[in-house]
């Protein structure tokens, strides 16, 4: 209730998004990546993209290319940090290349790795929570009903809707993972 509510409009939140996004001249390009450093304090690569909502710090969205014939998707968030006091829940997600967005979390059935829809995701105080594929219990964003396949190389919108801190567009960058499947990863 103390909370602002349109924090994320602005400025900052603006020029993170379009400074850490856009390919532009070096200058913008050195200027994103003392942002980011600052503001993660953590070894990201230039590669790596953020954007802000409220508390919320959403460290790097993206998707694995979908599979020949496959109408579903997996979308990924490397982390979500929230700086805040006060816990906050991802709620649920939409996006223009699917139909619909579930929340998902991976749970090892015996040998079997199988995921389930959940309700919510929690984002406690001051916690980061990784949301990278292979992490076991993970959870990632469920692309229902696929419009066309999601190639290396693409990227996409995504709307978070946040219980505390509202909505957020993301992009979404569509790439292969250097490890492993989630299939293989204890
Ligand atoms: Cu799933």
């Amino acid at each position: 209730m103390t909370n602002p509510l349109p924090r994320e409009k602005t400025d900052l939140s603006q020029s993170f998004e379009m400074d850490a996004c856009n390919d532009c001249h070096m200058i913008k390009a050195l200027t994103s990546l003392l942002l980011v450093f600052a503001i993660n304090g953590l070894g990201f690569n230039a590669h790596a993209h953020g954007f802000k909502a409220g508390d919320l710090t959403i460290n790097h969205p993206y998707a694995t290319p979908s599979l020949k014939g496959s109408k579903t998707g997996a979308a990924y968030i490397r982390s979500i940090k929230n700086n805040g006091k006060q816990a906050d829940q991802l709620i649920s997600a939409r996006t223009t290349v699917a139909e619909s967005v579930e929340l998902h979390q991976m749970q090892m059935a015996g040998d079997v790795m199988k995921m389930r829809p959940v309700s919510a995701i929690d984002l406690p105080a001051n916690a980061e929570l990784r949301m990278m594929h292979g992490t076991p219990d993970g959870y990632h964003l469920m692309l229902m009903n696929l419009k066309h396949p999601l190639k290396d190389g693409d990227r996409f919108q995504l709307w978070l809707q946040f219980k505390n801190s509202g909505e957020r567009e993301v992009t979404v960058y569509v790439q292969t993972p250097k490890s492993g499947t989630p299939a293989h990863n204890h």
